[in-house]
């Protein structure tokens, strides 16, 4: 495995830097390690397109080229920046991209990718090359010379237990309650009503919490509240919606596209940890968000934030007879020892999901 701190020190030797990423778990153990030492200074834009931006905005002002570290999913997020900004512009970029998926071992979300990992990378043009512990020296040196020489963006591909494990110092706020506990309440509470939950961990506790006829998102990061926006007029049932505040910042534009004349069945929950726990609990830029504010501007009538059981029961009872779309914010604990082992894919696969909303839909849809 690699150690991070030697890593780090190739990057520098040939000037790679500033770090912009959107976190995978593959890369929790070199971003624990950087965020730590601050060796190199490590930013954390909410989705991977404008991690493109930013990353040519560093490279236009200071001529170095920075890192780009995110999952392959969201270098999926990153392809019209690429052939549209960086390659047409020739503003070059240093990818870290893991490789979820590969060999189509790992959660079904990265199947697809997963197994066109290395297709998708030649057919976009990217010279890359696949890490390996003992010569990802040379890697670095072969992709940072191609990338000075040429101009143009180039990946070193991260797997599976590539780093050494380096801890995490986050200390949880007890204070709060888990998301479990959050989630358990509001399905309680809410029993009939047809619900969405995002990517990762919110999904995962959903489903342990009670296996109901949802639509668990397990990929596609960012797009719940936009799924629950298609649904919601076709029904007069209550769309409870789970996001997690990294999720729903990703695409924040799916609540700037609310209608609140026209969608008055939504109660979109933002369970916020101030960090992506799913994979690893790196921080995300949430407390430098005001949630209420944003949801006042994006035009919801009903707005709440709560942090302790007994605000968010109070909350749950007032939703029974609300007219209206609700927000509600919800400040849970980030400590990951709190999530479900159980998952969704343990049970169903993405397609079962999907049948078993719809026919449930089609069933409620008028009650
Ligand atoms: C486009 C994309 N980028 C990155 C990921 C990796 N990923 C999966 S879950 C997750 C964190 C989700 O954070 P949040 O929505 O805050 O929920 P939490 O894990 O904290 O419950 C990330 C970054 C992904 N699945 N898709």
């Amino acid at each position: 495995m690699i150690n991070s701190e030697e890593f780090t020190t190739c990057l520098i030797k040939h000037n790679l830097g500033l770090v912009i990423e959107v976190p995978c778990s593959y890369l929790k153990d070199i971003l624990n390690y950087l965020n730590q030492t601050k060796r190199l200074e490590v930013i954390n834009p909410v989705n991977e397109a404008l991690v493109m931006g930013i990353a040519s905005g560093y490279y236009l002002s200071t001529g170095k080229i920075p890192i780009v570290a995110l999952q392959n999913s969201g270098f999926m997020n990153t392809l019209n920046a690429l052939t549209s900004l960086n390659q047409l512009y020739q503003i070059p970029v240093f990818y870290l991209i893991t490789w979820r998926g590969e060999l189509g071992h790992d959660a079904p979300e990265h199947d697809i990718t997963g197994l066109k990992m290395e297709e998708y990378l030649k057919t976009f043009d990217l010279p890359y090359e696949i890490v390996s512990e003992s010569k990802y020296q040379n890697q670095i040196s072969k992709l940072a010379d191609i990338a000075i020489k040429t101009k143009k963006p180039v990946a070193l591909v991260i797997r599976k237990g590539s780093f050494e494990a380096f801890p995490s110092l986050l200390k949880p706020e007890e204070n709060y309650f888990s998301r479990y506990e959050a989630i358990k309440l509001i399905k309680e509470s809410s029993g009939g009503a047809l619900c969405i939950s995002s990517t990762g961990f919110p999904s995962r506790d959903s489903f342990s919490v009670l296996d109901s006829p949802d639509f668990y998102m397990v990929g596609s990061m960012g797009h719940t509240f936009s799924i629950a926006l298609g649904i919601a007029p076709n029904t007069k049932k209550k769309i409870v919606v789970l996001d997690g505040e990294g999720s729903s910042l990703m695409h924040l534009g799916g609540l700037a596209s609310f209608n609140p004349d026209r969608i008055k069945n939504i109660n979109y929950f933002i369970l916020d940890n101030e960090g992506y726990e799913s994979t690893g609990g790196q921080p995300t830029v949430s407390p430098n968000v005001n949630f209420k504010l944003l949801a006042k501007s994006f035009n919801f009538k009903n707005i709440y934030e709560v942090s302790k059981e007994a605000g968010l029961k109070e909350v749950l009872r007032k939703l029974k007879t609300a007219k209206e779309s609700s927000f509600i914010h919800v400040k849970i604990v980030n400590s990951s020892q709190k999530v479900s082992e159980k998952r969704v894919s343990d049970k169903y696969t993405c397609p079962q999901i999907k049948e078993r909303f719809m026919e449930n839909f089609k069933r409620v849809k008028n009650h």
